[in-house]
Order: C-alpha cells, then sequence, then structure tokens
C-alpha cells in the first residue's frame, strides 16, 4: 500500500511563483477601474454580477497578456501541438479556477473584502459553462487544463452551444428539463475571434471532372453553407505561465446565402435560414452514452470538425505554405470518442479536393494526425450513421469514407485474411443490412494511429471484446490512458480547509505533483493528525448540511455517514440498487428500530435523458422513497435520503469535500473508468464500489483494505451472461430483497396511487435486470454493513480517509498528459517568458 515513491526532496519546495504577482491593493483599484470603465457602472450601486464581471476582468488583464505571450512563443518555436476535438467540454465556473491558478485568489478575496464585498457571494454569482453531459466532458475540461499547466501547446475545440446540459427542476418528484441559459447577457470569459469565421458547406451533390490535364476530380456543389464563429476561453495553467484556448464555434447563417434569398425579396425566407443555420449550435445533446440519431446532429459533428480542421490547416499554412510533409510532424487531431470521428473524411476532403494531393498522400498524413480515444463499450453508445442520411448531409463524405473502406478492406483485410469475407464484414466501416450503416468507432480505428481505452481494465474489453480483429489486424495501435482530474479544481479549489492541512504538511507543491501526499501516509496513525483532518471532514459536512437545507428544506446530521451518489442516471450505474438498499435499511429499521447502525444520509445528483423512461421513474421514485423516509419519526432520523436538484460541477465541487462514502456501483465491465470516484477518494472518501473501471486501479494504490470492493468481476459477470442469468432466481433466494422489490407494487411510497413505482421491479423482473444489480444485492449490502461498522472505529476510519487522500497520485489528469505525451501526440514543451 500506500508510502511507497515518496518524491521527499521534492517537498517544501515552493510552487513555481506566478510569473506575475499582484497584490491586494493593486487587486481593488483594478476591479474598481474595472467597474467603472468596463462595466460602467458605480461601487454604490453595482450588482453582485457587475462585481464578479469586474473581478473577472481585472483577472483577465494577466490572463490576455499571458496569452498573447504563450501564442507568440508558440508561434515562433513552431511546435507541434495536440487539437482536441470534442463535442462537449464540461467546464463548471471559471472565475475562482482562473483565480487560484493565476495564484491572486487570497488577493482577490482581501481586495473585494476591502471593498465591501464577500468573494463566495461574488463567485456564487457565476453560472456553470455545462457543455458536456457528464464524464467525457468533464475529462477534456482538466485535459485542457493540466496541457496547459504542463505547457504544452495545445488547443481544444468544441461548439459554442447556446444551451448546454438542461437545468433540473423536480416537480412533484419528477423530473422537468429547463432551458440552460449560461450566456444569456453574455459572458466574461470568452472573446469572438471574427478575423477566424469559416463556412461550413452541407447538402447538395457531387459532380465528377476533369482538370486540364485529363485527371478525375470530384466537385462538391454543396445546397448550404453555414458559417463558424470562433469563441475563445482562454485555458489557465496553474503558475499561469502558458495560456492556451479553448476554441469553440457558433453556427450562423452564412452572409452570401442570406442576402441572395432577401435580396430577391425572401425576407421571411431568409430568416427561416437563418433560424436554420443558428439552430446547428443551440443545444447540446442530452444523451449521456447514448446515440442520439439526428440529422442535426450529424450536421453539429461535422460542423465543428469542419471549422477546426480549417483553422489547424490555416494555422499550419501560414508557417509552411503548400508543403504537406510536415502536417503530421506539426499536428495530432485527438478524437474525444466518434463525435468528431468525421474529421478524417473531412481532411481527407480538403487534402484530395481541396490541396490537390493524391490518395495515397493524403491518407498517408490523416493515419499519422488522428488518434481516436474510446469511453465506452455500451453497443447503444457506438455510433452508427444511416447511409441515407449520411448522403443527403454530406454526399463527398460518403464517397471518401466508401473509397477509405474499399482500399482497407482490399489493402489490409483481404492480405491479412485471404477470402473471409465473415471477417471483411466485421470489420467493414458500412453495416450491411436492412438499413446500411456507416460506423463510426470503425472509421476511427482506421483512420488513427492509436486507439486508447480509459483505464486499464477498459483498454484491455476493448481489445478482447470490442475490437478484437483489429487488434490483430494493427499490433501496437491499441493502448491504454487510464483517466485523471485535476487536482487545482478538484482539491485546491473546491476543498480549502484540507489543502491548507496539506500544504503545511508536504510543502505548496502538491496541486502540481500529487504524488507529494503520499508523504501524510506517515501520519495516518497520528490522533493530532488525524484529529484535524477529521475536523475539517466535519466541517464540510456542515457546510454540505446547510447548503442541502437550504436546496431542499432537509434537515440532516453532519455527524451521520454522508453516502454519496454522484453521477448521471443509467441502468449500467445502477442507481436502483442503492434504492433497493436504502430500501431494506429503512425495513430493518422500522421492523427493529434499535436496529445498530450509524447514522446515514444517502445523497444522490444525477440528470436523466429526457427520453430516457425508467432512468426518470428511478429519480421520481427515490424523491417519494426520501419524502417517506425523513419525515418517518419512527426510525429517528438514523436515515435520510437527499436528491439534490440540479446536479453539475459546481454541486459536485460542494459535495466531494463532504463525502464519507463514495459509490461506484456500476456492473463490472461497463463503466469504462470514471472520474468521480478519483475525486471523492482524493477528498477522503472511501470507495463502495466494484471491480469496474478504475475503481480497480483506486484499489491497487489505496490498497483492499482502504475501499469496501463487493460483487462480480467481469469474468463473473461475463460467466452468468453465458450461462444464463435469472434474476427470478434471486428474488426468491433472498427475503429481504423480495420484500423491497414488492413495496414498489404497493402505495407505501405513493400514497393513493399503487403501482407507480412499479416499472422499477418490472425491470428488474420481467426486464431480465440487464445490469444484474439482484445478483450483487447481497454482496452489495455486505458492503455496506462493512462500511458501517468500520465507520464506527474512529481511529481506523481517519486513518482509511487519509490513507485515501494520500495515494491518489496516479489519478492527477497532468500524469494522464504525459501517458499521452509519450505514448501518443509526442509533444515537447514551449515554456513560455
Ligand atoms: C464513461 O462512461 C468515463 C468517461 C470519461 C464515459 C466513464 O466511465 O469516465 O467517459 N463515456 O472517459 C462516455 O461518455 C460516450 O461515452
Amino acid at each position: 500500500m500506500a508510502t511507497k515513491k515518496t518524491t521527499a526532496s521534492a517537498k517544501k519546495k515552493a510552487a513555481p511563483a506566478a510569473s506575475f504577482s499582484l497584490n491586494t491593493t493593486d487587486f481593488k483599484e483594478s476591479i474598481l477601474k474595472h467597474l467603472h470603465s468596463t462595466l460602467g457602472t458605480d461601487e454604490n450601486k453595482a450588482s453582485n454580477r457587475a462585481w464578479a464581471e469586474a473581478t473577472a476582468a481585472a483577472a483577465n488583464d494577466f490572463v490576455y497578456e499571458r496569452l498573447r505571450q504563450t501564442q507568440k512563443a508558440h508561434f515562433e518555436a513552431d511546435t507541434r501541438a495536440v487539437h482536441y476535438l470534442s463535442a462537449e467540454f464540461l467546464m463548471g465556473r471559471l472565475l475562482s479556477n482562473n483565480l487560484h491558478n493565476l495564484g491572486v485568489f487570497d488577493a482577490a478575496a482581501d481586495a473585494l473584502k476591502d471593498l465591501g464585498q464577500d468573494i463566495s457571494v461574488i463567485l456564487d454569482e457565476e453560472p456553470d459553462m455545462a457543455l458536456g453531459n457528464g464524464g467525457l466532458g468533464r475529462l477534456a475540461a482538466c485535459f485542457i487544463d493540466s496541457l496547459a499547466t504542463l505547457n504544452y501547446p495545445a488547443i481544444g475545440y468544441g461548439i459554442h452551444y447556446e444551451h448546454g446540459l438542461f437545468r433540473q427542476e423536480f416537480r412533484d418528484n419528477r423530473q422537468i428539463e429547463r432551458p440552460d441559459e449560461w450566456r444569456e447577457y453574455g459572458s466574461p470569459f470568452e472573446i469572438c475571434r471574427p478575423e477566424s469565421v469559416q463556412q461550413v458547406p452541407l447538402f447538395g451533390y457531387v459532380e465528377t471532372v476533369f482538370d486540364e490535364t485529363g485527371n478525375m476530380k470530384k466537385k462538391w456543389h454543396p445546397g448550404r453553407v453555414i458559417k463558424g464563429i470562433p469563441w475563445d476561453v482562454p485555458i489557465v495553467g496553474y503558475g499561469a505561465e502558458t495560456v492556451n484556448i479553448l476554441r469553440l464555434w457558433e453556427s450562423r447563417a452564412s452572409d452570401f446565402f442570406n442576402w441572395d434569398v432577401f435580396n430577391a425579396g425572401g425576407y421571411i425566407d431568409s430568416q427561416a435560414e437563418n433560424a436554420e443555420a443558428e439552430a446547428v449550435s443551440k443545444v447540446l445533446y442530452p444523451n449521456d452514452e447514448t446515440e442520439a440519431g439526428k440529422q442535426l446532429r450529424l450536421i453539429q459533428q461535422y460542423f465543428f470538425c469542419a471549422c477546426s480542421l480549417k483553422d489547424i490547416i490555416r494555422r499550419y499554412s501560414r508557417a509552411h505554405g503548400n508543403d504537406w510533409s510536415k502536417f503530421s510532424t506539426q499536428n495530432v487531431m485527438q478524437l474525444n470518442d466518434t463525435h468528431p470521428a468525421v474529421a478524417i473524411p473531412e481532411l481527407m476532403r480538403l487534402l484530395v479536393d481541396e490541396h490537390d494531393l493524391n490518395w495515397d498522400d493524403a491518407w498517408t498524413i490523416c493515419r499519422e494526425s488522428f488518434a481516436y480515444t474510446n469511453h465506452t463499450l455500451l453497443p447503444e453508445a457506438l455510433e452508427k450513421w444511416d447511409v441515407s442520411l449520411f448522403e443527403r448531409v454530406l454526399p463527398r463524405h460518403l464517397e471518401i469514407i466508401y473509397e477509405i473502406n474499399r482500399r482497407f478492406l482490399e489493402d489490409e483485410v483481404e492480405v491479412k485474411w485471404p477470402g473471409n469475407d465473415e471477417i471483411k464484414a466485421k470489420l467493414s466501416i458500412i453495416e450491411e443490412g436492412d438499413s446500411r450503416k456507416v460506423r463510426m468507432g470503425h472509421l476511427s480505428v482506421v483512420g488513427s494511429f492509436k486507439v486508447n481505452g480509459v483505464a486499464q481494465i477498459h483498454s484491455e474489453l476493448v481489445k478482447k471484446d470490442l475490437f478484437p480483429e483489429y487488434d490483430a489486424l494493427f499490433p501496437g495501435k491499441f493502448t491504454n490512458v487510464t483517466n485523471g482530474i485535476t487536482p487545482r479544481r478538484w482539491l485546491k479549489a473546491c476543498n480549502p480547509r484540507l489543502s491548507a492541512l496539506l500544504t503545511e504538511k508536504v510543502g505548496e507543491n502538491w496541486p502540481r505533483d500529487l504524488e507529494l501526499l503520499r508523504d501524510i501516509a506517515k501520519y495516518a496513525d497520528d490522533p493530532a493528525f488525524q484529529k484535524e483532518y477529521m475536523d475539517i471532514k466535519l466541517a464540510n459536512k456542515v457546510d454540505m448540511a446547510a447548503t442541502i437545507l437550504e436546496l431542499t428544506g432537509v434537515e440532516v446530521d453532519p455527524t451521520a455517514i454522508f453516502d454519496i451518489q454522484i453521477k448521471r442516471l443509467h441502468e449500467y450505474k445502477r442507481q436502483q440498487m442503492n434504492l433497493l438498499h436504502i430500501l431494506a435499511l429503512y425495513r430493518r429499521l422500522l421492523e427493529n428500530p434499535d436496529y445498530d447502525m450509524n447514522p446515514r444520509v444517502v445523497i444522490f445528483g444525477s440528470k436523466a435523458a429526457p427520453g430516457y423512461k425508467l432512468a426518470k421513474d428511478i429519480i421520481y421514485a427515490l424523491n417519494c422513497i426520501a419524502e417517506k423516509v425523513n419525515s418517518d419519526a419512527r426510525i429517528k432520523g438514523k436515515l435520510k435520503v437527499v436528491f439534490l436538484p440540479n446536479y453539475r460541477v459546481t454541486i459536485a465541487e460542494k459535495l466531494i469535500p463532504a463525502a464519507d462514502l463514495s459509490q461506484q456501483i456500476s456492473l463490472a465491465g461497463y463503466e469504462a473508468s470514471g472520474t468521480g470516484n478519483m475525486k471523492l477518494a482524493l477528498n477522503g472518501a472511501l470507495t463502495v464500489g466494484t471491480l469496474d473501471g478504475a475503481n480497480i486501479e483506486i484499489a491497487e494504490e489505496a490498497g483492499e483494505e482502504n475501499v469496501c470492493i463487493f460483487g462480480m468481476n467481469v469474468d463473473e459477470v461475463q460467466a452468468l451472461q453465458a450461462q444464463g442469468y435469472n434474476p427470478w432466481d434471486y428474488y426468491y433466494s433472498n427475503p429481504e430483497l423480495k420484500a423491497v422489490l414488492d413495496w414498489l407494487d404497493t402505495d407505501y411510497f405513493t400514497p393513493g396511487k399503487p403501482g407507480e413505482l412499479s416499472s422499477i421491479k418490472r425491470s428488474l423482473l420481467d426486464g431480465g435486470d440487464p445490469y444484474m444489480a439482484l445478483a450483487d444485492f447481497q454482496s452489495y449490502s455486505d458492503a455496506q454493513k462493512d462500511a458501517d461498522s468500520r465507520y464506527s472505529d474512529k481511529a481506523g476510519w481517519a486513518r482509511a480517509m487519509i490513507i485515501n487522500t494520500a495515494t491518489m497520485g496516479k489519478f492527477n489528469s497532468d500524469r494522464s498528459m504525459e501517458d499521452y505525451v509519450r505514448d501518443i501526440w509526442k509533444l515537447t514543451k514551449c515554456p513560455v517568458k
């Protein structure tokens, strides 16, 4: 366990100082100046929002200066850069993060205090930038933070959604979705760059033409052209040496097409065209790990890829003109899942059709430039597009995909497996059948030089179960990079109390080098340190209890176990198993009011995709159960259930420092990695988890004795699936399980409305329980009991929490970035003077 690899030498060294300093007086003056001259208001009447914007503007003076210097340094060094293409960036709030990374958080707090303002109130003004669904989008946000911190040249490319992930409200205990208005009145964290607008063609037809020398060429006559407007969000590295950018594309109608219609008297038509063009970046698809089979979604994907590639090429050509030989040594494009996979045929189109390269040269460049990260094995999440849809929206791209596929099957698959049509059908980018489909995962594997999964076990399953033939065909192409999280946001900024204690013990460099925290393992048994650590946990829980009261009206006891499950609502994540366990505890308490357990507060934060009926039913059930349990005097407050509305990054930042237990209870083999598991463990929570995704690596790092592992492992799951799983077996053989399932058919939790919770029971029995919650239930319940008794041993519990904090160094997203750099991107650092 724990104490290996202590890098004691680095220990008490100060963090590299920020490249500038700003004292409280300067900051105060700057805020006032911006209040007056940027916001046009006065300290006597300024709203909280104006104070927040003035503070952001004061910070931006430095951010933009560093941005300018970074861009100059990158241009002069002409270094290789990574372009992280992602349909989602779940940034959360930016002001606090930027102040921390600039190293001026305390100066800002003091300056605001001098001005009669409370920084926490001011920070609370900022809406979350929620341009993502969950783990995949938040991962992208952590990665760009780390890339800037490590001084790597990197650009994030994505979509400037007008509305991010919906705002969740509960009405009569049911989820309702409301539009997210993150930039209703603009945002101080982005700059528009009209000088870099791009045109994006769509629809139309392809013509075959011959040039002067008689060569056949393809000419795409688009039916429409829309415009992509870039918005740049500065990404401030920790210590603010490098400031990279996240470039997000907003869609608008192209001026040219508009004017034609308008001049012809078609005012209304031109308005319709405007609306259609603007629809492209209007909303984030609120699906998590499900494919959205929508034309608009394909257009969104193409839109941001086309804009980004033209942007990358424009920058490359500025230095290298029409010499394409260095394109792939200067650029690498990382595909964050298959959402940007259409960038592969788009780059082929640009090189072959627009820049006159021959196919082979263009294909070599493509294959040397793209790498692909797979984030899930769930079949419903592996994107496939109907050929007919593709043909309508992107006719030239479909031709290119056919040609890529033809050559791939003839030159590579046929050579390896001569005459084997079965393997050809399996590996073909085109799925044959009633309706033919383009398989975006296959396209990504064929068009990339590396493919990675996001945790060790997931990467093994990608090779073994998802793409075994591809692995045989392309030895060495598949690899692993375990996910990570930025310790700046997920410990330093969100848990200031614990951060101060850690800094006191190991020096202030740990937010860069999280391995330094191993040093605190030596205090794990020290009663004085245990007390300090546990006092902090309690203080965080007291704060959280106040937030819970404010948001839900539920009173909770801060000394109770805070048992937390925060993540998107999905059957494979098994919130329904947690629900069954809550019912079991409640039942035990009703049967025996003296049932021996520590008071427990089970806390959920979760959004369900609007079209995912059963997920919404589970939210409804949990809210109904919470209402009943929380008001039942018979159980004397020993069990409380809280479902926090509108879970988002900002709520996570409050919950994670207050957690005792971290529920990571997916069916083994289904959670590719998880990243909430890392954040919770870093902040001390004990994982109640299956051997799935990164839980396995967390257990390795923390030591099995400091986590509560339960349930079937991947092999056991697969064996049970092969043998034929029958949930009724568990129902009939486990009386407690049967009782709680039957409870769902009554009107106990929905007075006067029996059957309202029956869909959950049905899915677990008649529905076949696809994620085997009943099979793992007993073992889960035992693990929870074990966690409860460990909590009673105060010293043992403190020790386990400390060891968790001490041993999560591996999950620093800086480490993930160094892995990508070493194994995939091959970047060199470009320090900025
Ligand atoms: C996975 O489900 C992982 C994140 C980031 C999700 C989760 O386990 O931590 O990606 N996958 O890698 C996903 O969103 C579309 O797939």
